[in-house]
C-alpha cells in the first residue's frame, strides 16, 4: 500500500484548493467583465446586495450594534468565506465526478447573474462577469483537476484500492466508496484523461508538479484578473473629477451666525462633524457614482406639474444654507449614528410648490440611483422647517458616500424616512398606495426623531483622577429642543447640567457639567427635557422599530 499512498496522498486538499482556485478565477474574471457593465454587477456585489435587502432586521440591527461601519465588509468578507467553503466542496465532488464539479460551479455564476439582473438599475448585461467568471471558473477548475486524476494501468490493485475515481467499471462493486462513482468515468472526462501527457506513469493518481505548476499559474491569472479589474472599475466608475468640477454657489439664504455653541471640553463631539467622521449608514455596498452630468431629478406622481431638473438647473435656483442634525433611527442609547453638518441645497418646500402638490398625495417617495426608496410625510416637507435638497455638506460638495451629487436633508426626521442620499426621483403619492424599502422590512412608515442625550466624556476607558472632572456631551430634540440635560452620579440627585448656546432646535446641543470625583468606580446617567417639558424616558427599546430610548449610563473609574 505504501507506493500508492504517498502517490495519491494529499489528492483530496489539492482538488479543495482546485475547488478554491476555480472560485478565485471566476470571480477575479467577472470582476474585469464588470469593467464593462458597472460595478454592481460584481457578483459579490450582488449577491451581497440581495443579501442586505432581506436580512431580518433583528440581524441588520445587530450586524450595525456590533460592526458599526464596519458591517459592509463584514459582509463581503463572509460572502467570500462562504463562497472559498463552497467551492472546496465542490472541488472534492469533482474528483469523483467532473460533471457534480462543472454544474457545481456553473450553479455557482448562475446564481449569482440572477442576483445581478435583480438588482436596482440592473440590466441583462448585468449578468455577464458571474456568467463569463463562471465559464472561466469551470474551465480552471477542469485545468486543476487533471493532474489529480491521472489515467493508470488497472491491474495497479494497490492504487485501486485508494482511488476509487479509477477502478473501472467492471471493477467497481468490491470498492471502498461502492458504487456511488457509476459515472465517474463519462467520456467526457476519459478525453481529459487521454490528452494528459502523463498518463502512461504506471501508480500514480497525482501528478504533484503539474498540479502545483497548474495551480501557480491559475492563482496568477485570478489575481491578475481581479487587481486589473478592480483597479479599472475605481477609475472609469469615479466622480471625484466631476465632484471637484462642481462650484458651490454662495447661498442666497446664509445659515445665521452661531453664538457659542461649544462648552469648550475636549472629548465633546465638535458642533460640526467633519465630513470624514460623519457616520455613514445606507444599504449600498457600493457607492453608487453618480456624475452631475448625469444626474437628474424628476418630480412627478400627483402633481400639477411634472419637474425634471439637471444638476446646473437645481443650482440656479434660489439656495439656502442650513445647520442641520442627521440621526440614523439603528442609532443605540449613546450610540455615535448621528452627526452635524451645514448644508447647502435648495428648499424642498419651493420645488414642491412649483410642482404643484393635489390634494391628498401625503407621502412624497423619493428614489436613489441604487434602487433606495424613502418616503418623508409631505407635511414634513412643506411645514416650513428647513427641508433641503442638498448639494454641499460642510463647505464641500457632498462626499460620494453622502449622496454626491445630491441628497435630501430633513430637520427633526430620522434618516431612513427623509434623507435620501443619490437622489433621483421624487414621487407625490400617499401612504396608503406606497411601502418603501424599510417600511417594506417592518419599519415604522412615520418616524421623528426622539429625543437623545450623550455622555462623550469621561468615558470607560477614560481614567479621570479625583478632582474636578468635567461630564460633557450632546443633546438633541426634534421640534421643541432641548430645554434642560441633567446629570446622575451613582443614582444620586439630579444636577442640571450647563446647555451650550442653542442655534436652533434643528443642531444638536453640548452640555457640560463639573463634577466632584471622588476615587473609584462611579456611574454617570444622563437625561434631557424637551422645550415642551418632556423628560427623556428611561425605559429601555431597541431602535426598531421605530428608535431607540433609554437614559445614557457610563461606568468610569476615577483614579
Ligand atoms: N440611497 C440611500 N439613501 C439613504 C440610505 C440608503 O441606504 N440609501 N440610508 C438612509 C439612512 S438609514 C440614514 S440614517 C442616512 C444616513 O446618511 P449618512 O450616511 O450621510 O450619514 O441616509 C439615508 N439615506
Ligand atoms: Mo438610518
Amino acid at each position: 500500500m505504501s507506493a500508492s499512498t504517498s502517490t495519491t496522498r494529499g489528492r483530496r486538499p489539492a482538488a479543495a484548493l482546485a475547488g478554491v482556485l476555480g472560485a478565485a478565477t471566476a470571480l477575479g474574471v467577472a470582476e474585469l467583465l464588470a469593467v464593462l457593465v458597472r460595478e454592481q454587477a460584481s457578483p459579490v456585489i450582488a449577491v451581497g446586495g440581495l443579501f442586505v435587502d432581506n436580512v431580518p432586521a433583528p440581524l441588520k440591527d445587530f450586524a450595525i450594534r456590533t460592526f458599526g461601519e464596519n458591517d459592509k465588509i463584514v459582509l463581503v468578507a463572509g460572502i467570500v468565506v462562504t463562497i472559498v467553503v463552497l467551492a472546496a466542496v465542490v472541488g472534492l465532488l469533482a474528483l469523483r465526478r467532473r460533471a457534480v464539479g462543472i454544474a457545481g460551479v456553473a450553479l455557482l455564476g448562475i446564481i449569482a447573474a440572477v442576483a445581478a439582473v435583480t438588482r436596482p438599475g440592473s440590466g441583462w448585461l448585468d449578468a455577464l462577469p458571474s456568467l463569463g467568471g463562471g465559464l472561466a471558473g469551470v474551465v480552471a477548475l477542469l485545468l486543476l483537476l487533471r493532474p489529480l486524476t491521472i489515467e493508470q494501468d488497472a491491474s495497479a490493485d494497490e492504487t485501486i484500492t485508494q482511488d476509487p475515481d479509477l477502478v473501472p467499471a467492471g471493477a467497481r462493486g468490491d470498492s471502498r466508496e461502492g458504487g456511488a462513482h457509476a459515472l465517474s468515468r463519462r467520456p467526457g472526462n476519459g478525453m481529459l484523461h487521454d490528452t494528459h501527457a502523463r498518463t502512461d506513469r504506471k501508480g500514480s493518481g497525482f501528478d504533484r508538479r503539474t498540479f502545483l505548476a497548474t495551480s501557480a499559474i491559475t492563482a496568477a491569472v485570478a489575481a491578475a484578473a481581479g487587481a486589473a479589474g478592480r483597479a479599472l472599475l475605481e477609475r472609469r466608475f469615479d466622480v471625484s473629477a466631476s465632484r471637484a468640477d462642481v462650484v458651490i454657489p454662495t447661498p442666497d439664504s446664509p445659515a445665521p451666525p452661531l453664538p457659542q455653541v461649544e462648552v469648550g471640553v475636549d472629548g465633546v463631539a465638535d458642533f460640526f462633524t467633519p465630513n470624514d467622521d460623519f457616520y455613514r449608514v445606507d444599504t449600498a455596498l457600493i457607492v453608487p457614482q453618480v456624475s452631475t452630468e448625469e444626474w437628474t431629478l424628476r418630480v412627478h406622481g400627483m402633481v400639477d406639474r411634472e419637474i425634471t431638473l439637471t444638476f446646473d438647473q437645481l443650482l440656479a435656483r434660489p439656495t439656502i444654507e442650513r445647520v442641520i442634525t442627521l440621526a440614523c433611527v439603528s442609532n443605540q442609547v449613546g450610540g455615535q449614528l448621528s452627526g452635524n453638518a451645514r448644508w447647502i441645497g435648495v428648499p424642498l418646500k419651493d420645488l414642491l410648490e412649483e410642482a404643484g402638490v393635489q390634494e391628498g398625495a401625503n407621502q412624497v417617495v423619493s428614489t436613489s440611483a441604487d434602487g433606495m426608496t424613502i418616503g418623508t410625510p409631505t407635511e414634513s416637507l412643506m411645514d416650513g422647517r428647513d427641508a433641503i435638497l442638498a448639494f454641499a455638506m460642510n463647505g464641500e460638495p457632498l462626499p460620494a458616500e453622502h449622496g454626491f451629487p445630491v441628497r435630501m436633508v430633513v430637520p427633526n426626521l430620522y434618516g431612513y424616512v427623509s434623507a435620501t442620499k443619490w437622489v433621483v426621483d421624487l414621487e407625490l403619492t400617499t401612504f396608503e398606495a406606497t411601502d418603501t424599502y424599510w417600511v417594506e422590512r417592518g419599519w415604522d412608515e412615520q418616524a421623528p426623531r426622539k429625543i437623545f442625550s450623550r455622555v462623550d466624556t469621561p468615558t470607560v476607558r477614560s481614567r479621570p483622577t479625583a478632582g474636578l472632572v468635567p461630564v460633557a456631551g450632546i443633546a438633541y430634540a426634534a421640534e421643541e429642543g432641548i430645554a434642560k440635560v441633567e446629570v446622575r452620579i451613582d443614582e444620586g440627585e439630579w444636577q442640571e447640567a450647563r446647555l451650550a448656546e442653542s442655534a436652533s432646535v434643528d443642531y444638536w446641543r453640548q452640555w457640560v457639567l463639573e463634577w466632584e470625583a471622588d476615587p473609584g468606580p462611579h456611574r454617570i446617567s444622563v437625561r434631557a427635557t424637551d422645550g415642551a417639558g418632556r423628560v427623556q424616558p428611561e425605559e429601555r427599546l431597541p431602535p426598531f422599530p421605530n428608535g431607540a430610548t433609554g437614559w445614557h449610563n457610563v461606568l468610569v473609574t476615577v483614579a
